[in-house]
This record gives structure tokens, C-alpha cells and sequence, in this order.
């Protein structure tokens, strides 16, 4: 279906969420159509902050929102739709529109496998009642789920679209760029290069699968990195963990900006333990590159200024090659809570690969390395 009979059947004027490669066609539409416009589309920092948002604008309009994520999304969505949105609450209506990976029977990666299979069961059990949207349903069918649906919403319950892979289409062409010259994938080896044989958390997404290639194409053992593949905005307290732990180890956590934003809350409490073998680099974007480039908050957000009011002893940005060695090799030596922002620009390579080995193994031979 083309996604302006999909947005034409939904009806509403504001949409809210966190971009999905799988709702491509809708994140594209919504840029093309509104860019980020405070009246109509924002991309919030999680699904949960989507959801709340979206009942603002609610109680400001009476009219009901729309709320778009992956369905990984789903558990950051939980605690605002049960305890704001549930109708024994506040009873505020809100559309979801739900990418679903993993759907069972197709593959997918190991992130996306039990998420797939609980995706409609979590939304029965959150009260939601949905309906699977796959490339071919049609148009009259949508009008009459969404007959029935407009119901629902007046009582002020919520109801799920769940969208299958190529159920929406888009002709549109929308282009992500901005002016930075460093490259994530450059980076992330320049970061290899400097932190030698210390551990490495890394973030969700196409940063990590860059990670796992560059250890291939050196011939050097995955067993120094641990690849956060799902759980995006946690690697920084993955690293906090491991740190404390292992005080006789340096930390490196490789994390994303949209993942930054996503739980930045981590943050003060990284700060406040403030442990001496941590460093923080955050590759920015300023866009969630590895779902297609759609911008995040962080472009105009001084992320420095951030880790230093968190209580990170150094914090530092970059945007080119040799200030970022320089930085590395700095911190390296310091021993100091660091952080470092480097300025990348969006894009990846057309034939970058995946993980060959499972988080299974990925988990086995980092707990072996960092307890050796
Ligand atoms: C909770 C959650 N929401 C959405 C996603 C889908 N997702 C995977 S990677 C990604 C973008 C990450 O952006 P960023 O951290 O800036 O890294 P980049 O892709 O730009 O390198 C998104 C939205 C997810 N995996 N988990």
C-alpha cells in the first residue's frame, strides 16, 4: 500500500515517534511532508517519551496522535501506556504504528527473534488491539479496520497497526546529509587501532556491525568487543558495569547519539560514579543512520557541555582525523572518567555484512577475555 493511503486512512494531524527501517516509507513521507515540525512530526529520544508527548498533545487538542517505532520500541512503551494512557487511567487514545521484526518464520537477527514473537502478545496485554498491516492489504480493508478502530479510540483506548516488511511503500527520495567529513566506520577503526587489546562495548546498530568487520578484515579475535545488538542506549551502562568491575581494565564504550538521547540518563550516574577506567566516545550523526538517516536531537545539543555537567572529569569533541588520534592516545593515558564527541558524517558502506557469530559466542568469549 502506498503510504499516503495509509496516512489518508489514519486521519490525523500529529505524528511522534522513533524512525524503523522496516517504516521507512513512513519516515520518509513524514520528512518529505513536515520535516521535524513542532505541529505535526517529531522524532522524540524513545518510544516511551513518543507516548508521552503524544498525550500531551492530546489533552492540549482533544484529537488523537500517532505514535511510530520498531517493534523493539515496545518495551520502552510499557510504563506510560499502562500507567497514562490505560483507559482506568487517563484514558488517552493514541495510534501505534508498529514496525515488527522477527515476525516468526522470517529470518532475523538474534535482537529481533523473541521480540517478533511476543510483539502482538504484548499489545493484547497491554489492551491495544491490533491489526497486521502486510503488502497485500488493501485500502478498503484498512477503511474498515479503521471504522472499527475510530470506536475504540473514542473510548478512549488505544489501537496498533503492526507493519510487515514492504507493506508500505514510498516513491518520494529523501536525502540525509550533513557537513562532517569523518567517516563511522573510519572512526570506529581509528578507536580499534588506540584501544589495543582493552575491552569494547559498542552500540546498537550499524557501529557495531562495523566493529565486528574491521576485527575481520585485521584478523584480530571478537573477544575484546562486546556488541550491544539490542537494548539500544544501554551500552554506556553495559560499560559502567564492566568498569566498576574490572577496575585493572580500560573501558571503552563506541555509543551512537540517537542511543546517547535515547536513555541519557545514564549519564549523571556514569558521572557520579565517575570510574577511572571509562571512556565514552559518541559518535555523532546527528541522525539514526542505521534505520535510514532520519535526524535525531543531537545536532544542536552541545553533548560536551552535557558530559561535563554529568561529572566526566575530561570531555572533549572532534571533527577530524587527527584530532581524534590525538584525543584517543590522550585519554588512553589519562585515567580519567573521558568523553569524547567526534562529528561523523551519515552514511555507511552498500555491502556491510552482519555479525558471523551469535551473541551466544559473542557473550562467551568476552566473559572469558575479561576474566582471564
Ligand atoms: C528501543 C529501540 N528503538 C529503536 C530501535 C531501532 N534502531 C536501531 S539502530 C537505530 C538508530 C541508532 O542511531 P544512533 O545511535 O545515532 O546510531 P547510528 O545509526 O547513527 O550510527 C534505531 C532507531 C532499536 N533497536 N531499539
Amino acid at each position: 500500500m502506498k503510504v499516503e493511503d495509509f496516512v489518508d486512512v489514519l486521519d490525523c494531524e500529529f505524528y511522534t515517534g522513533v524512525p524503523d527501517s522496516q517504516l521507512k516509507a513512513l519516515c520518509n513521507y513524514l520528512i518529505n511532508e513536515y520535516g521535524i515540525d513542532e505541529k505535526h512530526h517529531l522524532i522524540a529520544a524513545n518510544e516511551g517519551n513518543c507516548t508521552a508527548l503524544a498525550a500531551g498533545y492530546h489533552l492540549a487538542t482533544g484529537k488523537v496522535p500517532v505514535v511510530y517505532m520498531q517493534n523493539s520500541g515496545e518495551g520502552n512503551i510499557i510504563n506510560p501506556v499502562a500507567s497514562l494512557l490505560n483507559d482506568q487511567v487517563y484514558a488517552i487514545p493514541a495510534i501505534f504504528v508498529i514496525g515488527w521484526r522477527g515476525q516468526p518464520g522470517i529470518h532475523d537477527e538474534p535482537q529481533h527473534i523473541y521480540q517478533g514473537k511476543i510483539t502482538c502478545d504484548l499489545l493484547d496485554l497491554m489492551d491495544i488491539e491490533n491489526f497486521t498491516v502486510s503488502p497485500e492489504t488493501s485500502v478498503d480493508e484498512l477503511n474498515d479496520v479503521m471504522i472499527k478502530f475510530n470506536n475504540v479510540l473514542k473510548s478512549g483506548k488505544s489501537v496498533a497497526f503492526v507493519i510487515l516488511k514492504n507493506a508500505l511503500t514510498y516513491d518520494g527520495k529523501t536525502i540525509y546529509e550533513n557537513d562532517n567529513e569523518l567517516i563511522r566506520e573510519e572512526i570506529i577503526e581509528h578507536i580499534v587501532n588506540v584501544s589495543d587489546s582493552d575491552p569494547i562495548v559498542s552500540t546498537t546498530g550499524k557501529a557495531s556491525r562495523e566493529l565486528f568487520e574491521i576485527r575481520e578484515s585485521k584478523n584480530q579475535a571478537h573477544k575484546h568487543d562486546f556488541l550491544t545488538v539490542g537494548s539500544m542506549g544501554h551500552s554506556s551502562s553495559i560499560a559502567l558495569g564492566i568498569a566498576i568491575n574490572k577496575p585493572d581494565k580500560r573501558v571503552w564504550c563506541i555509543d551512537g547519539d540517537g542511543a546517547l538521547l535515547m536513555h541519557m540518563g545514564s549519564m549523571p550516574v556514569v558521572g557520579n560514579v565517575n570510574p577511572d577506567n571509562l571512556i565514552h566516545i559518541v559518535i555523532n550523526n546527528g541522525a539514526h543512520e542505521t534505520v535510514g538517516g532520519m535526524p535525531t536531537a543531537a545536532a544542536g545539543t552541545d553533548l560536551v557541555a552535557i558530559a561535563k555537567a554529568c561529572g566526566y572529569s575530561y570531555a572533549v569533541s572532534v571533527d577530524n582525523i587527527d584530532d581524534l588520534d590525538e584525543e584517543l592516545i590522550k585519554v588512553k593515558n589519562m585515567g580519567n572518567l573521558c568523553f569524547i564527541e567526534v562529528l561523523s558524517s551519515i552514511g555507511s558502506r552498500a555491502d556491510l555484512g552482519r555479525p558471523t557469530t551469535t551473541a551466544l559466542e559473542n557473550k562467551k568469549s568476552f566473559m572469558n577475555f575479561l576474566n582471564q
